[in-house]
């Protein structure tokens, strides 16, 4: 905060040419305003939001208490024009201090700083993008490290996966296009328990939550059967979707199938590729996108 009092006064300044306190006074009084009003402005209004900005916010911060905040920022237009205008006067009386009014001044913005970071962080969640298609059904590709996510998404989709940053994290997205599908593989978001999971993870979670319609979890025959039981329970509870149940590698496993599966494929050798295919292509013509919220 103190940083926006020092670019505030650098910019007064320069453009009340330093001579004339009054005009400096007047300045700086006007420039921190547009700055904070700025930032209240800069925010899309809490009462339209979508439900996934909804969603995201509430991870990290009540909109009551947003709210809140972005009121005593905007309530800061009156305290500012009256410790302006008592500068004012002071200086008329050969009383002013440059200093005090910084001190002033410093005092109130350090009195909304909770309030200035909560508006800022609300602006970038808001401000996120999903580098995904929101009106394409979208296949969620999840299952542990190595069960064959991204080998799958090639089998499935032929052309590379175009790579998208996720947001919020420095994790890469592979977006995979069938037909008028799209897949998703996120490496390192959904392949491991969810307990502990970061701040920016949650939301790049809850992004994906509100795009997925279907969630296709790809079975390893080779590790662990109660890993792989846990995680697909957790992402149950937590995407709450349909979820598509592929055993892969079958070109190792022989016939003795793990799990009971619906699909059992290689992703290696195209081994029941096409019959999924062929069910993941019908399944598109049967739901109907009537949705998108965000
Ligand atoms: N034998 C065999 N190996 C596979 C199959 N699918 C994937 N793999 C291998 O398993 C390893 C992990 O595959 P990858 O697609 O990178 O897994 P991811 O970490 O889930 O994305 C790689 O060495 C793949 O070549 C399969 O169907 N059969
Ligand atoms: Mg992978």
């Amino acid at each position: 905060m103190r940083l926006l009092l020092q670019r505030v006064l650098k910019r007064a300044r320069r453009l009340s040419q330093g001579k004339d306190k009054e005009k400096l006074i007047r300045t700086i009084d006007r420039l921190l305003w547009t700055e904070l009003s700025s930032m209240v402005k800069s925010l899309p209004s809490l009462d339209k939001l979508s439900p996934v900005q909804r969603d995201l916010l509430e991870t990290e911060m009540s909109i009551d208490e947003l709210k809140r905040s972005l009121g005593r920022i905007s309530s800061l237009s009156s305290v500012l024009a009256a410790i302006r205008d008592d500068m004012l006067v002071k200086y008329k009386r050969g009383t002013f201090s440059l200093r005090e009014y910084l001190g002033r001044l410093g005092d109130v913005l350090d009195s909304i700083e909770k309030d200035v970071k909560r508006v800022k962080r609300a602006k970038t969640i808001l401000n996120m993008r999903f580098p995904l298609s929101p009106y394409r059904y979208t296949i969620v590709i999840a299952g542990l490290p190595n069960a064959g996510k991204s080998s799958l998404l090639k089998a499935l989709t032929g052309a590379p996966a175009r790579i998208e940053r996720y947001p919020f994290t420095t994790k890469k997205l592979f977006v995979g296009v069938l037909g008028g599908i799209q897949l998703v593989d996120t490496p390192g978001i959904l392949d491991r328990p969810l307990e502990r999971m970061k701040k920016e993870e949650k939301l790049a979670i809850i992004a994906l939550k509100h795009l997925a319609d279907e969630i296709l979890f790809v079975w390893d025959p080779l590790q662990d059967e109660r890993m792989q039981k846990n995680l697909l329970n957790s992402l149950k509870k937590l995407l709450n979707k349909p979820i598509l149940l592929v055993v892969n590698k079958a070109d190792l496993i022989g016939d003795e199938v793990p799990v009971k599966a619906p699909f059992v494929v290689s992703s290696l050798t195209g081994e029941g590729i096409d019959r999924l295919k062929e069910h993941l292509r019908r399944g598109e013509h049967d739901r109907s996108k009537t949705r998108r919220d965000s």
